[in-house]
């Protein structure tokens, strides 16, 4: 039976990528770096998942090994930039992308359980839940940022989101953006329903049971890419529970599964 929905965030809930890029060069610039990304550069360093992780390939590959003083000072950069995507988000009023505020509240309202399991900092996920769901979060679990101890591809924050949540992975759909986040699903064990985002083009989204542009709003169908087609272009919980439940126990995960830490078990 299909008990939950676990969403990624970055992509996914909504179209944030550029807005981290912009945060950290301004980040770079309050702190007196003349470092630019450049959309083209961010692409690429999107490969590298977690802000810090991703800061630190940059500076490793651009400028050498850090030392002790650039380590301080890649922290205060994230520290920074954090702050002022907060900012961004929260000023800038970030859109949810289509369907997905449909299909939550499709959700809630059928008694599913609600998760997010992202890689950005826990700061940022309040943020944008804040801005689209003033009347209080409708996730009963978030897991994110550096609660997993392996950031994706490996499936740690799903896991640990499936642990909070207290379902198995055979009772939950995943959705993702990216083929680091597709990969970090699947290896839990999860189906995954992707949806391209801006800067996902180039990604593989296989392994996917649906890939499409989009969630899709009734009238504003999304395009279909591969995998299971949704009636109308549009993703809707009675869709996902009819095919959970054709599909019966999804495929087993294709990688291994991280095994969830004790104390995790029940936190939210
Ligand atoms: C996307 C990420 C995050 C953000 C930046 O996470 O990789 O690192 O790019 O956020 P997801 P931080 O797609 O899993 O939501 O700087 O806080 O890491
Ligand atoms: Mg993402």
């Amino acid at each position: 039976m299909l008990k939950a929905l676990i969403f990624d965030v970055d992509g996914t809930l909504a179209e944030t990528e550029d807005l981290h890029r912009q945060a950290f060069n301004r980040a770079f610039s309050e702190l007196g770096l003349d470092w630019h990304w450049s959309p083209e550069l961010y692409a690429d360093l999107l490969t590298v998942m977690g802000g810090k992780e991703r800061l630190a390939h940059y500076v490793a590959t651009e400028h050498g090994e850090p030392d002790a003083e650039r380590r301080a000072q890649m922290s205060e950069i994230h520290d920074r930039k954090t702050g002022i995507y907060g900012d961004l988000v929260t000023k800038g009023a970030l859109e949810l992308r289509p369907g997905i505020a449909r299909l939550v509240g499709e959700a809630k309202r059928a008694g599913l359980l609600l998760a997010v399991a992202s890689t950005t900092s826990r700061p940022n996920v309040d943020a944008l839940l804040a801005v689209n769901f003033p009347e209080g979060s409708p996730f009963d679990v978030v897991a994110c940022g550096d609660e997993a101890e392996r950031k994706k591809p490996h499936p740690d924050v799903f896991v640990l989101a499936l642990t909070r949540l207290g379902v198995a992975p055979g009772e939950a759909i995943a959705f993702e953006d990216s083929v680091a986040g597709i990969r970090s699903a699947l290896d839990a064990g999860l189906p995954v329903v992707a949806t391209r985002s801006r800067y996902t083009g180039g990604h593989s989204l296989e392994g996917a049971f649906s890939a499409v542009s989009d969630l899709g709003e009734p009238g504003t169908p999304h395009t279909h890419l591969s995998g299971i087609p949704w009636a109308g272009g549009v993703v809707t919980l009675a869709g996902l529970a009819a095919w959970h439940g054709r599909a019966g126990r999804p495929p087993s995960p294709a990688g291994g599964t991280a095994s969830p830490r004790r104390e995790d078990r029940g936190r939210q």
